[in-house]
């Protein structure tokens, strides 16, 4: 792969091509995941032609709702994975399919493995500042032919937001609901509704038959990316440049030095105690400082699912601050690793480096 390239939007065909934006089709991406799975005798794995079972699938919904649904090509991407196979060069791959493909069409919906699929939302959300479209990311808790499965409501609903001009930026759609990419979380591993965005309200729901959207909580109206796509390399990142350390109680300093001492380690995402609380353990706080001090970037969230950090609240916080490590505030450690590999893939500074985790990009703090 080559340097970074950022795309410039207006260049990649978006207002170029001639067809109005609402009559161009949705392009469907396929991922992988358990959506599109069949049983095999190891298990669950993806099955062939998920572009037949999908439109067949569709064409059982009543009338009313097909008519709502826009019309879409099909595209599935090589091979069909779970998602927990997944890595940053598989964050990359669909990135720069997007990119590549968003200008002409009205929007994109990723069809994605559940276990992984809010990194990879995140991701995208990085790569593809600036969007001025939708691209709609979904999957399923069970198998689309399964009993019982919310595969096809969770499409539909994905398709339908698809088409919304309003809506330009990544989200999920699941269980009914439209959550921002970069703020949501798997929360749990059955239920349907397995996806939640704790510190910022869903963009839109499925209302009776009707995907609506709240366009007040929308990207436009808040915060906006600079109106470009950053699609640098992930690959020499993904081979373990950035660590993610859990604290527990009773963890030694030896033990985050192993981490972070690596040359390959460029990287660091801490997950800490409550509002951003640490051991005081001058050791430990040593062994993030000399890393700090090595250029490697390193960030705190919290262990909380919802609240963020105030760091130096507590004076347990003070040394996390003076060690030099930023705080992630309320984001997710999907927004906050995927941030630190995106911008730890281009070639800034450090200091630039710490500006940008600390600011805005996409809705993500
Ligand atoms: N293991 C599956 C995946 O992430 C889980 C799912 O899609 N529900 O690909």
């Amino acid at each position: 792969m080559g340097p970074p390239s950022p795309i410039d939007l207006m260049s990649s065909g978006a207002c170029m091509n001639v067809i109005p934006l609402d009559e161009r089709p949705v392009l469907v991406l396929y991922a992988g995941g358990t959506l599109g799975m069949v049983a095999t005798p190891q298990g669950l794995a993806p099955g062939d032609d998920m572009e037949g079972r999908l439109r067949r699938a569709l064409d059982t919904l009543p009338p009313t709702r097909q008519a709502g649904l826009p019309h879409f090509v099909f595209r599935a991407l090589e091979p069909a994975i779970d998602s927990s196979a997944a890595t940053p060069r598989d964050w990359q791959q669909l990135g720069r399919s997007v990119a590549a493909a968003v200008g002409d069409h009205a929007g994109v919906v990723v069809l994605h493995g559940t276990d992984t699929l809010t990194w990879t939302a995140a991701s995208l959300a990085y790569q593809l500042q600036g969007l001025d479209r939708p691209v709609v990311v979904t999957g399923a808790m069970l198998p689309l032919e399964a009993e019982g499965s919310d595969a096809l409501d969770n499409v539909e609903l994905a398709l339908r937001f698809a088409a919304e001009p309003r809506l330009q930026e990544v989200a999920i759609a699941f269980a009914g609901r439209l959550l921002r990419g970069v703020r949501t979380r798997k929360r749990h591993s059955e239920a349907l509704s397995a996806f939640d965005s704790p510190d910022y309200p869903p963009l839109g729901e499925r209302v009776d038959a009707d995907a609506v959207l709240f366009p007040g909580r929308g990207l436009e109206a808040q915060q906006r990316g600079a109106p470009r796509f950053e699609l640098p390399d992930y690959g020499p990142l993904a081979e373990g440049g950035v660590v993610r350390i859990a604290l527990w109680p009773g963890i030694q300093s030896w033990q985050v030095e192993a981490w972070l001492a690596d040359d390959r380690v460029r990287g660091g995402l801490l997950e800490v105690w409550g509002a951003g609380n640490v051991p005081s353990d001058p050791a430990l706080l040593g062994a993030l400082a000399r890393a700090g001090g090595e250029g490697k970037l390193l960030a705190a969230v919290s262990q909380c699912t919802a609240g963020g950090l105030a760091p130096g609240h507590y004076a347990a916080g003070q040394g996390l601050v003076q060690a030099g490590v930023l705080s992630s505030d309320a984001m997710t450690a999907e927004a906050a690793l995927t941030k630190l590999v995106h911008l730890l893939a281009q070639p800034l500074g450090n200091d630039e480096r710490r500006q940008r985790f600390l600011t805005p990009l996409v809705g993500e703090r």
